[in-house]
């Protein structure tokens, strides 16, 4: 029975505040050329909304249409939801479901050329048609129709559009208390204090912007999963989440703590064939569903970095899968089970250990096992969101079981969003890829859709971790990411670049100039990103037994967690051969497993994953020696970076000052941390090596002045335990209480912080320079900094990064604290006198590592 709801005013509204936090859906008005050329076109001048039910994502089509054209077009159109009334067909957007189309008696469609979700778009004229095979596939049309004319496209159309692969979710590893794991936007939007939060508005807001690209269901709680989840309470907040997501036609799913029955059931037990833990899981999940109808499923993390499982009881991971499959099957839920399951206490002198071993080591045997609605959820590569990884090989080894391919769009690995980095030409490398299985085609992107093995079940996970950032993740361009995410997972072979650009026409406008820089630097982000962090398969050097931010190669070895690069004085990489190595290589199909087997056949950008080579090896592609590629690469790595923050100031005016300063800060930052990565990697391989860098870069810096070589007092010089995080390993910092400054040149009287000065005669030529200041900034202090040229105030800074950045904050002088300002186009003359004044505050010392004098065009 159809509802008469008459018609209804629009209530989508637009922010006009360009904050970020309508991400791309912000229906910015178009520019008066294009608006000119709209208004002599026939447009729709009505919508006509196929249901009217206030949940239905057909309403919130009908509105979201509305407030889109309203937005870009400023044209207000009525939505009714009663064909009755609607004033002309033929000049109006019209949406429904086939099924209510035929019904509404418009004809018949052939509704099996539609896959769930998918939808048809067909504009003609002032006519638009959008219909789905069920609803929240129209409302994917109606933001397909309101992408294009946003980008000023008012063409006809007619397109019929199915989804790849039917599981598109997301992943959010937020904490019942609040903080996000990897999370780089602040709190979690959905829990705090153990409960579900009230004003669930950014909720429904977050729902808009994956419905806009075609995401189905989300996980809204951390793989390291709290059981207090699943009590009463937090199962009713779990359904003001979903009513709050249903709208938009995001599903809600939950990770699950495998050992709920005894820690929060009391139990005593989580044996998964346990008759007592059976019951309990089963009545649990008819709990779920008896307030969340159209639940997802689970998404559950067994045995893994210290997580209760299965194995406890001698039960396979399939017996754990099947426990909650059984549960969920009677209400059509799934489960995601995830396949990173491996021993993080890898003894690091065995030269057979391979944590990259483990998945398949895991999950082969159990091909088969595995009930229909279970998907085995697979990182793209066997070890951990790296810059670079080859594609996991248990894609290719159980072909008898539904597979999906997680993701990370939070940049865990990838600078904490801190960094521009542009990800989907990484995923592409995957997505993309051959596996060979029995010799024949067999691409990553069609095994998780489950074609090549002919599935029904498959697809994407990716982890996303927005937070209660105004613009989401931090950093309005890391939304890019996100967008192509959610696109690529309907569609893995559109190309990274249209996706992008489509993105930042959304985002940004429509100006030439600004797609065309943010395509520039975005799509140069990744290869920068890997040649200043970690290159030849080697994996993101950072810390990663602290936060997984900055450089720090020595930590990646000699730990049990198996991100290994096994470097010693003359040799790096793991051996992963077959022949004299852990035999991770014989883990692919035969035709793959020879061409890993092989240094001469191995891909040069991974030559390192799968081989221990002496430093002076020389690569196929080059010729040069991986030491040399590694200073090289570093080098060239970080001057890409110094050339994003000129290329976005060449913009200056044509993106809005409120994003135009957020992103120009954080490239800067960029430019900074990516010599910081620089310095520290090729400081950290000559040191261990011993050979020289063929350019003389490494270890020479002829534009600095070292901190600790200035005039000092109240600083004193400070060796960093990290040699290679410091210029010269070496910073100064403030150790006594002395009086602070009271006049803009530092003069002073009265007692205050605890200050040093740095005095430096300069011996530049005399002409125009950029200085740059290398410095720390830690955890704990807000230090001031200002920098005099003869007195003259030159530049001030304030250690405040943690007030404007999203990692995580280092305490110690380190790779994650070392950063750096530059003051441009600084008029100097030989003689001059460079004073720098540091105020400590808290825990930070206003330490300074250097102070670099560029001429025009040098990077030190
Ligand atoms: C949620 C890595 C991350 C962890 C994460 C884990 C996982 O180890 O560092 O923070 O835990 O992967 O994916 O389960």
């Amino acid at each position: 029975m159809r509802a008469c709801w008459g018609l209804l005013l629009l209530s989508v509204s637009i922010a006009t505040a360009e904050n970020g936090s309508n991400g791309w859906l912000r229906y910015a008005p178009l520019p008066d050329n294009l608006r000119q050329h709209a208004s002599s076109l026939a447009l729709p001048s009505a919508i006509v909304t196929l249901n009217s039910t206030e949940a239905s994502p057909i309403q919130t089509a009908g509105k979201e249409l509305a407030a889109g054209i309203q937005g870009v077009l400023g044209r207000s159109l009525q939505v009714s939801h009663d064909i009755a009334t609607a004033s002309d067909l033929s000049s109006s957007i019209l949406v429904g479901t086939v099924a209510t189309y035929s019904s509404a008696g418009y004809g018949s469609l052939n509704a099996s050329s539609f896959a769930a979700d998918g939808f048809w778009l067909r504009v003609n004229g002032s006519s638009v048609t959008i219909i789905s095979q069920n609803e929240r596939g129209a409302l994917y049309g109606a933001f397909e129709y309101l992408s294009r004319i946003s980008q000023g496209d008012f063409s006809d159309v007619d397109l019929l559009s199915n989804p790849d692969a039917p599981i598109r979710w997301v992943n959010q590893w937020d904490n019942l208390e609040g903080t996000i794991e990897r999370g780089y936007a602040g709190p979690s939007i959905f829990f705090s204090n153990g409960l579900i939060v009230q004003d669930l508005t950014r909720v429904s807001q977050y729902a808009r912007l994956l419905a806009s690209v075609r995401v189905n269901a989300i996980v809204v709680n951390n793989v390291n999963a709290n059981p207090s989840l699943l009590n009463e309470t937090n199962i009713e907040g779990l359904g003001r989440i979903a009513d709050a997501m249903r709208p938009y036609g995001v599903q809600v799913g939950i990770s699950l703590n495998f050992a709920s029955p005894d820690l929060l059931g009391g139990l005593k037990t989580f044996d998964p064939l346990e008759s007592s833990v059976i019951t309990w899981w089963t009545d649990k999940t008819d709990e779920l569903y008896k307030r969340i109808p159209d639940f997802a499923g689970y998404l559950v993390k067994a045995n893994s970095e210290g997580q209760p499982g299965p194995l406890t009881y001698n039960r396979t991971l399939a017996d754990a899968a099947n426990l909650f499959a059984r549960a969920l099957q009677p209400h059509g839920g799934i489960v995601m089970f995830r396949a990173f399951v491996y021993d993080h206490h890898l003894d690091p002198a065995n030269w057979k250990a391979d944590r990259a071993n483990a998945a398949v080591e895991f999950f082969k045997e159990l091909d088969g096992q595995f009930l229909d609605n279970v998907v085995v959820q697979i990182k793209y590569g066997p070890i951990d969101f790296q810059v670079r990884e080859p594609a996991s090989p248990l894609f290719a080894n159980i072909p008898n079981t539904n597979t999906a391919i997680e993701l990370q769009i939070t940049q865990e690995y990838l600078g904490h969003q801190d960094h521009l980095v542009y990800i989907p030409p990484l995923w592409k490398t995957i997505l993309d890829f051959d596996l060979r299985v029995d010799s024949k085609p067999s691409l990553v992107r069609d095994i998780v859709a489950g074609r090549r093995f002919n599935k029904k079940l498959g697809g994407y996970a990716g982890v996303v971790n927005v937070g209660t950032s105004i613009n989401w993740l931090g950093s309005h361009t890391a939304m890019s990411n996100l967008y192509a995410y959610g696109q690529l997972a309907w569609d893995p072979t559109q190309d990274s670049q249209e996706l992008l650009q489509d993105w930042t026409r959304l985002t940004f406008g429509l100006d030439q100039s600004v797609v065309e820089t943010v395509s520039k630097i975005s799509m140069a982000s990744w290869a920068a990103y890997e040649n200043y962090t970690g290159n030849l398969g080697i994996q993101t050097l950072t810390d990663i037994l602290y936060t997984h931010f900055g450089p720090n190669p020595a930590n990646m070895d000699n730990n049990g967690w198996g991100q290994w690069t096994h470097a010693d004085r003359t040799t790096i990489g793991m051996d992963r051969t077959v022949s004299n190595g852990t035999g991770f290589a014989g883990q692919y199909p035969a035709e793959l497993a020879a061409m890993y087997e092989s240094v001469e056949t191995t891909p040069d950008e991974l030559l390192l994953w799968f081989h221990h080579v002496s430093y002076t090896h020389r690569l196929r592609a080059s010729g040069k020696t991986v030491i040399q590629h590694f200073y090289d690469a570093h080098y060239a790595g970080a001057e890409t970076a110094q050339t994003f923050v000129s290329a976005w100031e060449a913009l200056r005016g044509k993106v809005d000052a409120e994003r135009f300063e957020h992103v120009l800060f954080r490239l800067k930052f960029q430019a900074g941390h990516a010599i910081v990565w620089r310095d520290a990697v090729c400081g950290f391989y000559h040191n261990l090596s011993g050979i020289p860098d063929e350019a003389g870069r490494v270890g020479h810096h002829p534009y600095r002045i070292e901190a600790e070589s200035m005039a000092l007092s109240g600083y004193s010089p400070v060796a960093v335990a990290l040699a290679e995080m410091a210029s010269n390993s070496t910073a100064v910092v403030v150790v006594v209480a002395v009086t602070a400054p009271t006049s803009s040149n530092g003069s002073s009287s009265s007692s205050g912080p605890a200050k040093g000065e740095a005095v430096a005669v300069l011996d530049s030529p005399d002409g125009v320079y950029d200085l740059a200041f290398g410095y720390f900034d830690v955890a704990g202090g807000r230090a001031h900094y200002g920098a005099f040229i003869n007195d003259e105030p030159l530049l001030e800074w304030i250690g405040d990064l943690e007030d404007h950045l999203g990692h995580e904050f280092s305490t110690k002088l380190d790779g994650h604290s070392a950063t750096r300002v530059t003051a441009r186009g600084v008029p100097v003359q030989r003689g001059d006198v460079l004073k720098i004044i540091g105020l400590a505050d808290g825990n930070e010392a206003a330490a300074l590592d250097y102070v670099a004098v560029l001429p025009e065009g040098v990077v030190d």
